[in-house]
C-alpha cells in the first residue's frame, strides 16, 4: 500500500482513504494504491464491503494535470494509466461505496462511477470539467456517466464542464444517497446495507442508454448548441462523439474509442494552451520575495471612495465575499444613484437565477453609505475609486491619511496613475497599493495588484490573498504607466486605428480579431468604453510619446465631432436603440477623405496582417514589460490577457501564443513591421535575445523585478 492510500477496517467494512493533498489528485501511486486495497478486500473473508473516501478537504479532484504536461512535452511517454485500475474496482465481488465530499471531478468522478454505489455530503460537487482543459474524460467517464445519468445529462456535464451539486446528482442517478452529518459513518452504514448483495457493475447498466431514434435527436441538438456557444473549441464536440460511441458500441469498444479521442485532444495545441492557463492562473500567487506564510492583515471591513460605476461594482464584490462596506461620495444624490445602480445589478442577477432575493437582501444590508471620511475610521482597508485625476487622488489620500486607523490598507483603483506619487501624499506609503479592478468590477475576474516602491510585504500578501476571497484572479504588477494590461492594450488599439487609416474597413479589422478568438474587436471595445476616455488619456500622455513617432489621428477627429461610440449612438459603428452595431458608411467616407488629405497610402490589408500587427504589438510590449520587470512571469501576462481583455484561453495568452508560433518567426515579423512602419515597431531586446538563442518566453525568469522590489 502506498502512503498515498491508507487502509483500515471498521469491523466487516474496509475503509480506503486517499491521502494526496491538496486535492487528492490521481497522481502516480494513487490509482495503484486503490487497486491494491481492492485486492486486499477480495482476499479478506472478514470484509463484506468497503468504503472509498478522500482524506482532507475533498474527494479526488481529477487526474494529476501535471502528468499531462510531462506526457505532451515529451517528458514521459505512455498513457495516463487510470482506466485499468477502475476496472479492478468495478470487478470487485464485494460492493465498494464511494463517499464524496468537496469535489469529485474528472478522474475523481470516473473513480466514483466505477464503484458500485455512491454517497455524498450535501455540499459535495461532481463534474467532468475536462473540456475546460481542452480534453475529454479519459478513464471511462463518457461510457459510464451516460449509464448512470442518461445521455442528455452526460452530454451537458461533459460539454459544459460545470460541476453539479449533490442534490442534482442524486436526482439524475449519479449519487445513490446524500448523507447528512458524518459522511464516513453514513457511508459505512450504507455499505452494511448492501454487504452480501451482488455488486452492480456500472458498465453493465444499459437501461439509460436510450434508443437510436431518441439519441439521434439528442446528439444533433447537442452538436448544434456546442457549435453556437463554444465556437473554436473541438473538445466539446469530441466529448459528444465519445458519448455517442457509448450508445452504439459494447463498453470495451466504447472505451477504446474514448481513449483514441482523448489522446487526439490531449496532444492538441488548444489543450496545451488551456493547461498552461490553468497553472499560470495559480502560479500568479507565488511572489519570489513574499514568504509563503506572510503576515496577513485581517480585512473585515472595507471603505470605498466613490459611488460611481467602479465604486458600486467593487462594493458588490466585497459584499458578495461577506465583507461589510461603507461607500463615500461628495453628495447624497451621487450616493443614491450609486445604490440604485447596485440594486439594479442585483435585480438582474436575481432575474437570471444567479442569486436569490434573500441573498441580495443580505448583501444590501452590508452596504452602507456616508458623506464623511470620519466613517472610515474603523475600516481595515480603503479602495479609492474616484475620478481618474491625480490632483483629486492626492486630495483624497491626504484625507484618508488623516481619517483612517493605523494599519489600514489604503488602495487605489486607478488604471493609469502613478501609485508612488499617490503614496507620497501620505505619511504611510508602506500602506498604499493599487487595486486595479476591471469594469464591470462585479463581473470581470482580473485584478491587477500594483506594487508601489514602498508597498509593505504584508500589504501585498494581504491583497493577493484577498483577491481569491473576492473571487478574482489577482496578479501582482509593477507601477509603470498602464501597469501591464493597459500598457499593452494602448499600442494594440493604436495599431487597429493605423490599419483603418491604411485602408482596412473598421468591421474587417474587428472581424479578423474575433475570428482569431478575441471576445471583441479592438474598435468595438473603444466604442463600448467611450472614445472620449481614450482621447483624454492620449492627450494627457502625449508628452510621453517618442518624438516623431507616428500617431493615429482619425479617432481624435471622430471624438472632436462628437462620435464617442455607443454612448453617443455612433463611433466606429452606428448603434440602434438596443446598442446593436452596424458598419457606418459615414465613417468610411470620413476616413477616406481624412486619409486622402493626409496623403496616407491606401491598400488592401489581409486578415493575417491585421492579426499579426495587433497580436505581435501585444507580444512586443509584453516582452519589454518582462524585461523591465513590471511583470514577474510571461504566464502572469497571459493570465492578465485571458481574464481581463478577452484573449482566447485556448490560445494560452499573448506570450504563450508567441511561443507556440516560435519567437524566431515572431521576431522576423516584428522586424518586417519595424522596416515598414518605423520606430513604434522596434523589436523589444528580450524578444530579439530569446529569438536568437532559440528560447521561449516560458524560459524567461528574471532574478528580480519591479513587481517584486
Ligand atoms: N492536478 C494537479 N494539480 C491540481 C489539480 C489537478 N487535477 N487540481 C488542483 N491542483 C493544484 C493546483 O495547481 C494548486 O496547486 C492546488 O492544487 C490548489 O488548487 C482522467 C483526464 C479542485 C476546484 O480539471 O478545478 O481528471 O498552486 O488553487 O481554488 O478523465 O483546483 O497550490 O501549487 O485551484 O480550492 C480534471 C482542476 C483533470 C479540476 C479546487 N479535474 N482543479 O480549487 O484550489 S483531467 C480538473 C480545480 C481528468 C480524467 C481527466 C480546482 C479545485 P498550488 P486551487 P481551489
Amino acid at each position: 500500500m502506498t502512503d498515498l492510500v491508507q487502509y483500515s477496517k471498521d469491523n466487516d467494512v474496509a475503509v480506503i482513504t486517499i491521502n494526496n493533498p491538496p486535492v487528492n489528485a490521481l497522481s502516480p501511486g494513487v490509482p495503484e494504491g486503490i487497486a491494491e486495497a481492492v485486492e486486499r478486500i477480495e482476499k479478506d473473508p472478514s470484509v463484506k464491503a468497503a468504503v472509498l473516501i478522500g482524506g482532507g478537504r475533498t474527494f479526488i479532484a481529477g487526474a494529476d494535470i501535471k502528468e499531462f504536461v510531462k506526457l505532451t512535452s515529451g517528458g514521459r511517454r505512455g498513457d495516463i494509466g487510470i482506466a485499468q485500475y477502475l476496472l479492478t474496482i468495478e470487478n470487485s465481488r464485494k460492493p465498494i461505496v464511494v463517499a464524496i465530499h468537496g469535489n469529485a471531478l474528472g478522474g475523481g468522478l470516473e473513480v466514483a462511477q466505477a464503484c458500485h454505489y455512491r454517497v455524498a455530503s450535501p455540499d459535495a460537487k461532481v463534474g467532468q470539467p475536462e473540456v475546460n482543459l481542452g480534453i475529454i474524460p479519459g478513464a471511462g467517464g463518457t461510457q459510464r456517466l451516460p449509464r448512470l445519468a442518461g445521455i442528455a445529462k452526460a452530454i451537458e456535464m461533459c460539454t459544459v464542464g460545470k460541476p453539479i451539486k449533490a442534490a442534482e446528482a442524486l436526482e439524475c442517478g449519479i449519487v445513490d444517497r446524500v448523507i447528512e452529518g458524518d459522511l464516513l459513518a453514513g457511508a459505512i452504514a450504507f455499505a452494511r446495507e448492501v454487504a452480501g448483495k451482488p455488486a452492480p457493475k456500472t458498465r453493465e447498466r444499459n437501461e439509460k442508454l436510450g434508443t437510436p431514434e431518441q439519441n439521434a435527436l439528442i446528439f444533433a441538438a447537442a452538436r448544434e448548441t456546442v457549435r453556437k456557444k463554444q465556437r473554436g473549441l473541438p473538445a466539446p464536440l469530441v466529448a459528444i462523439d465519445a458519448i455517442e460511441a457509448a450508445t452504439k458500441l459494447p463498453f470495451e469498444k466504447g472505451c477504446e474509442e474514448e481513449k483514441r479521442l482523448f489522446y487526439q485532444c490531449l496532444y492538441s495545441d488548444q489543450s496545451k494552451a488551456l493547461i498552461h492557463v490553468f497553472f499560470a492562473e495559480r502560479e500568479v500567487s507565488k511572489i519570489p520575495d513574499i514568504p509563503k506564510e506572510p503576515q496577513i492583515i485581517p480585512v473585515n471591513s472595507v471603505a470605498i471612495v466613490g459611488a460611481g460605476t467602479m465604486g458600486g461594482g467593487i462594493a458588490m464584490v466585497c459584499a458578495n465575499a461577506g465583507i461589510p462596506v461603507v461607500i463615500k461620495d461628495t453628495d447624497q444624490g451621487a450616493l443614491d444613484r450609486g445604490l440604485a445602480t447596485i440594486q439594479k445589478n442585483y435585480a438582474t442577477s436575481v432575474k437570471r437565477g444567479r442569486f436569490t432575493q434573500e441573498y441580495v437582501d443580505q448583501r444590501m444590508k452590508m452596504i452602507k453609505t456616508t458623506l464623511s471620511y470620519d466613517d472610515f475610521a474603523g475600516a481595515d482597508m480603503v479602495i479609492e475609486a474616484a475620478f481618474e485625476g491625480m490632483a483629486l487622488k492626492k486630495e483624497i489620500f491626504a484625507e484618508l491619511d488623516r481619517a483612517c486607523k493605523r494599519g489600514a490598507i489604503l488602495s487605489s483603483n486607478t488604471s493609469t496613475l502613478n501609485i508612488d506619487e499617490i503614496a507620497a501624499t501620505t505619511s504611510r506609503p508602506e500602506a498604499v497599493i493599487g487595486m486595479h479592478f476591471f469594469s464591470p468590477a462585479n463581473v470581470m475576474r482580473l485584478l491587477e495588484i500594483v506594487r508601489g516602491k514602498a508597498s509593505g510585504k504584508d500589504v501585498i500578501a494581504t491583497c493577493m490573498q484577498l483577491s481569491k476571497k473576492l473571487g478574482k484572479v489577482g496578479v501582482l504588477v509593477g507601477n509603470c504607466r498602464g501597469f501591464v494590461g493597459n500598457r499593452m492594450f494602448l499600442p494594440y488599439i493604436r495599431e487597429a486605428q493605423f490599419l483603418v487609416e491604411e485602408g482596412a474597413a473598421p468591421e474587417a479589422v474587428d472581424k479578423a480579431f474575433v475570428d482569431f478568438g478575441m471576445a471583441m474587436g479592438p474598435l468595438a471595445v473603444g466604442d463600448l468604453g467611450g472614445l472620449d476616455i481614450a482621447y483624454r488619456i492620449r492627450k494627457e500622455f502625449r508628452h510621453t510619446e517618442k518624438p516623431g513617432a507616428r500617431q493615429p489621428f482619425v479617432e481624435d477627429r471622430m471624438v472632436e465631432m462628437g462620435r464617442l461610440g455607443q454612448k453617443s449612438g455612433s463611433g466606429w459603428y452606428k448603434y440602434d436603440a438596443d446598442r446593436r452595431a452596424t458598419p457606418d458608411p459615414e465613417i468610411a467616407a470620413l476616413v477616406c477623405k481624412w486619409t486622402a488629405d493626409a496623403n496616407v497610402p491606401q491598400r488592401q490589408i489581409s486578415a493575417e496582417e491585421i492579426v499579426d500587427r495587433g497580436i505581435y504589438t501585444l507580444v512586443n510590449e509584453g516582452a519589454r514589460i518582462l524585461e523591465e520587470g513590471y511583470a514577474l512571469r510571461a504566464g502572469d501576462i497571459d493570465t492578465i490577457y485571458v481574464n481581463g481583455y478577452g484573449f482566447p484561453a485556448y490560445r494560452g495568452g499573448p506570450m504563450w501564443y508567441a511561443d507556440s508560433v516560435g519567437l524566431k518567426k515572431v521576431y522576423e515579423r516584428v522586424s518586417e513591421f519595424h522596416k515598414q512602419h518605423g520606430m513604434l515597431w522596434e523589436p523589444a531586446p528580450l524578444l530579439k535575445k530569446l529569438a536568437e538563442s532559440g528560447k521561449a518566453f516560458a524560459d524567461f525568469q528574471r532574478e528580480s523585478a519591479h513587481a517584486t522590489d
